[in-house]
């Protein structure tokens, strides 16, 4: 008998696909067994969904536990984007998450200050951006389970301390730790497979003497690193910036939805992936509403304020979007 999927299942089996995460996974696969056609022909299907989420539910259990347990890098995601600060011992991640952030850090003239990550959230905008202080990497590469947290971020800060004398043998250490586990600063073509992620390079104590010098040298011998950016926890050189650096670093949109007949809601808006389309914003805003979703309304992205856009349409930052069912 035939099965006779509809576009709806079609479209709820494609986020199965996209879903990365298990959570991810598990909430598709609802969706999938929602919307799936009750009748003979889908028995067998509707069998395998059941038997999959049993066992991603007992895979997200597991996962949950083991994270529970013992697993300090693991630090739950607030915000549109987690960024972590890393770098080798004594190069400033702490100042820096202090200055960017309302987290309580530890400061030290001394190296190996840091034992665990501490989480902030740095304003951006009308946006918060998760900035996480890690404790350093070192010579001997990274502590047990600082890699799992490095693969978990969205975004990476590396902080080079521009005032050290053994800058060049600093930077080498840093990005080579990272580079035996696949992490390559951006703009270094991404090798296939490779959990390469979004990393930008900054410049630490800037207001120290010979730093400009170093950092010049540095360039000249590794251009391969890419672009540093100087900043100063004590003169706040180069701080101003950052937080619109990370936005643009985790390369995501900000979609402020709006309800018909009424404004739009400014103040809190969703925060979704760049390149994401309407149907994925009402996945965001309510699981029901994106299987149902006829068209949409945008104001920003449209070519006229207020258009009507179908399900595929792509959203650009700051777009103001009305769901219809
Ligand atoms: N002059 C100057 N000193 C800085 C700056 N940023 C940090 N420092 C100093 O550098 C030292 C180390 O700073 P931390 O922020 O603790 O460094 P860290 O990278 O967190 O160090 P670990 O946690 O040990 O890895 C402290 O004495 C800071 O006061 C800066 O921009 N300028
Ligand atoms: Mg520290």
């Amino acid at each position: 008998m035939p099965a006779n999927l509809t576009p709806q299942y079609k479209r709820a089996e494609d986020a199965y696909r996209q879903a990365k995460t298990t959570p991810e996974k598990i909430e598709a696969i609802e969706d999938m067994m929602r919307v799936i056609p009750k009748h003979k022909g889908t028995e067998h299907i509707r069998a395998d969904l059941k038997k999959r989420l049993a066992k991603l539910r007992s895979t997200d259990e597991q996962q949950k536990r083991n994270r529970g347990g013992t697993d300090i890098f693991f630090v739950e995601k607030h915000g549109a984007g987690q960024i972590l600060a890393v770098g080798m011992p004594n190069s400033g991640k702490s100042a820096l998450v202090g200055k960017l952030t309302k987290a309580r850090v530890n400061i030290a003239p001394y190296p190996y200050a840091t034992h665990a990550p501490v989480p902030g959230m740095m304003p951006f905008e009308d946006i918060q951006i998760q900035f996480v202080d890690m404790p350093p990497v070192t010579s001997e590469g990274l502590v047990t389970g600082m890699m799992g947290g490095l693969e978990r971020a969205d975004a990476l800060l590396i902080c080079l301390d521009l005032s050290a004398p053994d800058l060049l043998e600093q930077a080498e250490n840093c990005f080579g730790v990272m580079a035996e586990r696949g992490l390559f600063p951006t703009g270094k073509a991404a090798v296939e497979g490779m959990n390469n992620k979004p990393m930008l390079t900054l410049g630490t104590k800037v207001d120290l003497p010979d730093t400009a010098d170093n950092l010049d040298a540095l360039l000249e011998l590794r251009p391969d690193l890419g672009p540093v950016h100087p900043v100063s926890t004590e003169t706040e050189l180069g701080l101003d910036v950052l937080p619109k650096c990370c936005f643009e670093l985790l390369d995501i949109v900000r979609i402020y939805s709006k309800q018909p007949g009424k404004p739009a809601d400014k103040i809190d808006p969703f925060t979704l992936p760049r390149g994401r389309t309407v149907v994925d914003f009402a996945r965001a805003v309510h699981r029901e509403i994106a299987a149902d979703l006829k068209y949409a309304r945008v104001w920003g992205s449209g070519k006229f304020a207020g258009q009507t856009v179908q399900r595929d349409h792509i959203m650009e930052d700051g777009d103001i979007v009305e769901l219809h069912v």
